[in-house]
């Protein structure tokens, strides 16, 4: 039997379904190093903005039980250095390219659309509405139904390419179907779940904050059973909503997990930090495992949890 390992987001097919996860892997330059970077589904970017920016203070990184938490706060090089830049090289290495972005601002999200239109070679956009590393938290879109309309629509109205734009969602929501539902509505064909959870650690021995921002977001092993609840939510509202799904994968099985949820398509992330060839070990165990299990296809395990039988 012939095993398909392609997988579709939107209405973009990909070689296979694992990607990195955004700003696990900057662009991708440093992983190349150790493998191919067009071996991967797609390489997804770090959020990018309109303008230069340094992020939070340091530290921005805490240990935590099974995870960690982080408190960039959307370290970037802004749009203009990132096309300039980032783009001939991620096209030079023949990787599949999912740009992510993030504005302050709905206008913002409207102007970086326009910026991307036009740039051939983009397969997907991932417009991020759910850092939780913002000064402001009326800033995190996702968090409510009209904001996160409100970013996706700017983006839409503003491009004229024609690829998948997929929103990326936070879980700390009362009802992330709703919100799916509602960036579904403003023109997004896909949805990635889920980013960081807003957390924080206090040092008992300084008996203060361990990171400079206070609160950052929570990654890792820790928040797969959140991932595979929010994807199992949203798969049962809208099945024909694409899903990138994402938190605490390291291995194909934890894969196949978000796969049977309703996923078509896996970002690796924090794992990729304790072994860069975490996204490879994930793209062959994965393949491994649905061909053990008779599946025919990615395509035929997408969201297996929910059938009857
Ligand atoms: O840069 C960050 O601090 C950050 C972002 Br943009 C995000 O979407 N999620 C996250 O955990 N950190």
């Amino acid at each position: 039997m012939s095993f398909d390992f392609s997988t579709q987001l939107g209405d973009k097919r990909f070689s296979n379904p694992i990607f990195t996860a955004s700003g696990c892997a900057g662009s991708g330059k440093e992983l190349a190093q150790f493998f191919a970077l067009e071996e991967l589904g797609g390489i997804v970017t770090k959020s990018i903005m309109m303008k230069p920016r340094s992020g939070r203070a340091t530290p921005r990184m805490a240990e935590t039980p099974s995870g960690m938490l982080n408190s960039i706060g959307l370290q970037g090089p802004g749009i203009d250095r990132f096309l300039a830049d980032d783009i001939p090289w991620l096209k030079s290495q023949n990787a599949t390219i999912v740009i992510s972005i993030a504005g302050e601002s709905v206008e913002d999200y409207g102007l970086l659309a326009k910026k991307l239109d036009g740039i051939p070679g983009i397969s997907a956009i991932e417009i991020n509405i759910s850092c939780p590393n913002v000064e402001n938290r009326g800033q995190v879109f996702s968090c409510h139904v009209d904001t996160a309309y409100a970013a996706v629509n700017a983006v839409k109205t503003n491009l004229n390419l024609r690829i998948p734009l997929i929103a990326k969602l936070s879980p700390d929501v009362t009802n992330i179907a709703d919100i799916a539902e509602s960036v579904h509505s403003a023109g997004a064909s896909g949805v990635a779940l889920i980013n960081t959870l807003l957390g924080m650690v206090i040092d008992t021995n300084t008996m203060k904050p361990k990171l400079a921002g206070k609160t950052g977001g929570l990654s890792g092993p820790a928040i797969r059973p959140v991932a595979v609840r929010a994807i199992y939510q949203v798969h049962q509202r809208l099945p024909q909503l694409s899903i990138l799904g994402m938190g605490g994968v390291a291995s194909g099985r934890d894969a196949l997990e978000l796969i049977l949820a309703g996923a078509s398509g896996i970002s690796v992330g924090t794992a990729t930090f304790g072994n860069p060839l975490a996204a490879i070990k994930v793209k062959n165990e994965l393949q491994d495992l649905l061909i053990e299990k008779g599946f025919a296809s990615v395509a035929a395990a997408v969201g297996f949890a929910h059938r009857d039988s």
